[in-house]
Order: C-alpha cells, then sequence, then structure tokens
C-alpha cells in the first residue's frame, strides 16, 4: 500500500534574536518561523519550515500569511494523496495556487524530508548526492554599530567560526554607510571578505556612486544595491564595475534568472529554497545561473535549523559555489527547537547526516516558543 498524507500541521515558533539585527527595511529582535509537519499513514513525519524577514518588509508573504495559506488551501489539497510523488504534488500545488512560494517551501522541504525518512537516506542523496560535507558560512554583521560589528568580527574570527562577513547598509545617508563599511573592512583587513546587502535601498544613481566608493574601500561583493524589478539597472550597473553585483530580491526562480541574464546581467544570484517555492526550485534556479556563468551563493531568510539544513542537502549538491554560503540563521536566534543543532565550525558548518534533513524536533522547545 502507498502511504499517503494524513495530517498537515503548521505551528507558528518565535524565538528571540541574540542582538538586534538591522536591515535597511526592519530591524529584528525575534525570528517566527513556520514549522510544518506533515504525517504519513505509516507514522512517518516530514519537517518543513518557512521564514521571512520583518514581517511584510521582505516579501508580499508573512509568516501568518504562510500558515494561512497552508491551513486554508495547500493541506485540505494534499490529505488523502500518495506521500510518495513529490514531483505530482508539486505540479497539482503549482496548478491550484499562484505564487506563495515560502508556504510552498515549507510543504516541498517536509515531503522531501519525509521520503528521506522513508528511505533512510539524507536529503542530498536524494537530489543526486552531497560533493562537499562541510560548507562555508559568512556572518552579518547588523548591530547598527560600527565599533561593536568591528568587536563582534575579530571575536568570530579568531573563532574561527567565520572569515566572511556581510554588512546591510542603505538606512543611512550614502556616505555615513560608506565610512561604517571602510572601517569595518580596515579593521578586519586581508583575513576577511567584506560584502554589504543593500536590500534595494538606492536608485541607480546612488548606487554608481556607492558602487565606486565601495570598490575603492576593497569591498568584495554589492547585493541588491537597487529596486527588485528593475533589472536594467542591475545589468547596467554590472557592466561599469569590476566589483561585482549579487542579485537578491530581483531573482526568485529559474524564470527570473533567465530573465535577468538576458538583459546583460553578470555577477552572482543569492539562491534561496523559500524565494523559489523549495530546494527542487531554487536546484532549478543554480542550473540557469550556471549556464548563464552566474556565480552561485547560498542564501538565507534567516531560517532556522529545519530551513537551514533544507538549504544546505540542496548547496551541498552544487559543484561550484563561488560565494559560499550564509546559512547562519539558527546562530541568529537565542535558542533552538531541535534536539541536535548543526555544527558550526573552521568558518562554515557540517552537513547533517541522518535520514531526511537530519534534524529532529525537541518537543518541549517547541511548546515554550509557539505563539500561544
Ligand atoms: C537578505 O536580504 O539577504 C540574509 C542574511 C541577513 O542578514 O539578512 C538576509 C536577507
Ligand atoms: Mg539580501
Amino acid at each position: 500500500m502507498t502511504a499517503t498524507i494524513q495530517s498537515i500541521e503548521a505551528v507558528l515558533v518565535d524565538i528571540p534574536t541574540i542582538r538586534p539585527h538591522k536591515l535597511s527595511m526592519a530591524t529584528m529582535g525575534v525570528q517566527s518561523m513556520v514549522i510544518v509537519r506533515i504525517r504519513d499513514s505509516d507514522g512517518l513525519e516530514g519537517l518543513g519550515e518557512a521564514t521571512t524577514i520583518g514581517g511584510l518588509a521582505y516579501g508580499p508573504e508573512s509568516p501568518e500569511s504562510v500558515k494561512l495559506t497552508i491551513d486554508a488551501y495547500l493541506a485540505p489539497q494534499l490529505i488523502g494523496k500518495p506521500a510518495t510523488n513529490i514531483n505530482t504534488l508539486r505540479v497539482d500545488l503549482g496548478r491550484s495556487t499562484r505564487g506563495n512560494n515560502l508556504a510552498k517551501s515549507a510543504i516541498e522541504t517536509a515531503l522531501l524530508d519525509l521520503m528521506g525518512k522513508r528511505l533512510n537516506r539524507p536529503l542530498a542523496e536524494l537530489l543526486g548526492g552531497a560533493v562537499r560535507q562541510h560548507l562555508p558560512v559568512l556572518w552579518t554583521l547588523a548591530s547598527g554599530d560600527t565599533d561593536r560589528d568591528i568587536d563582534e568580527a575579530r571575536t568570530l574570527i579568531a573563532a574561527r567560526r567565520h572569515c566572511d562577513f556581510k554588512l546591510k547598509i542603505g538606512s543611512r545617508p550614502l556616505m555615513e554607510d560608506v565610512r561604517h563599511v571602510a572601517a569595518i573592512k580596515t579593521a578586519v583587513g586581508d583575513e576577511a571578505s567584506v560584502r554589504v546587502d543593500v536590500n534595494q535601498a538606492w536608485d541607480e544613481s546612488t548606487a554608481a556612486r556607492g558602487m565606486a566608493e565601495l570598490q575603492a574601500a576593497g569591498i568584495d561583493l554589492v547585493e541588491q544595491p537597487t529596486p527588485m524589478k528593475d533589472f536594467a539597472a542591475l545589468a547596467r550597473l554590472s557592466a561599469k564595475f569590476h566589483i561585482p553585483i549579487l542579485a537578491d530580491e530581483a531573482v526568485a526562480d529559474a524564470t527570473d534568472m533567465y530573465k535577468l541574464a538576458a538583459e546583460g546581467f553578470s555577477g552572482a544570484v543569492a539562491m534561496k529554497i523559500a524565494k523559489a517555492g523549495g530546494p527542487l526550485r531554487a536546484l532549478e534556479q543554480a542550473a540557469v545561473a550556471q549556464a548563464a556563468g552566474i556565480g552561485l551563493y547560498g542564501g538565507t531568510l534567516l531560517e532556522g535549523t529545519i530551513g537551514t539544513a533544507a538549504s544546505l542537502h540542496a548547496w551541498a549538491t552544487l559543484d561550484h559555489l563561488q560565494w559560499g554560503t550564509e546559512m547562519f540563521g539558527p546562530l541568529l536566534m537565542k535558542d533552538d527547537i531541535v534536539v541536535q543543532p548543526l555544527k558550526y565550525h573552521e568558518n562554515g558548518v557540517d552537513l547533517p547526516t541522518g535520514p531526511g534533513l537530519g534534524v529532529e524536533i525537541d518537543e518541549d522547545k517547541l511548546a515554550e516558543y509557539r505563539r500561544k
């Protein structure tokens, strides 16, 4: 008998961050996750997760809307269906539901975890096999204070926890941001790669000036300097400067990637399972980027351990990961809802080895942090 989907639960979980995390569009003091649990008729359970950043500040789905979409629309459609054919379920959801990629990503992740548990193999193996067991992980310095960011960077470099850093800029006047970034780059020197994420805050002429200043300051990468829909601006800026651009909000999936590449963009892409609608769809985007000569970067929407593990299994299958990853979400949170946290060491993280995602829920912690 083929196992069928018996139940789908979506739980809102709120975990405070270790310090305020200041982005151009929001300051986070807590991260909200939607934890998805899919149970099948054999009693197996698959885990998925959806997060975003600052409520509705990053994109059109919020944690609350993801839970509602799953409870009211996606779950009723999946209950009773065979749990073993993920592609059929993805096609069905794609037909019935436009957009809502965060919700779809959480569901796809849970189905993949369930499949891994059924076959008793890690998710990366289901995706063709991991070409690496340890992935580089960057840290975001976003306290909002230059001296505090420098202290944080020095401590992390000394502990070999991270050697690549991303600074969140764009909320302050341009030259104030440039001075902040240049001071941090001077303090860490050649030991560390320093990159910035503008989260769309600049118009094209501000971006041109900003990129010239950042290039002179020794910054390695500028993420999403201009508004997401303005592909032409990203393409023009990428042609004008040696410092590469990382496209984030602009490119959710393979189709976006194709269109941006066709505009003449060169640089790199921040893949995120959430933006794409799941690990399988994120890997479709990776294939398009690679074909267009665009560099790959394993991006995060500040997922907790479940979403981070799902992303790691996908990124581990990629041979070229030119810009590493930023899968540090669990480290930004004060606590975790899993039994065994991910192992961060030597400027990166180990790929979990157990079946599926290789992650197990700590029920007491889940009860403590679930939204009442
Ligand atoms: C983003 O826009 O890249 C990833 C790391 C971080 O600090 O924020 C994010 C989202
Ligand atoms: Mg970004």
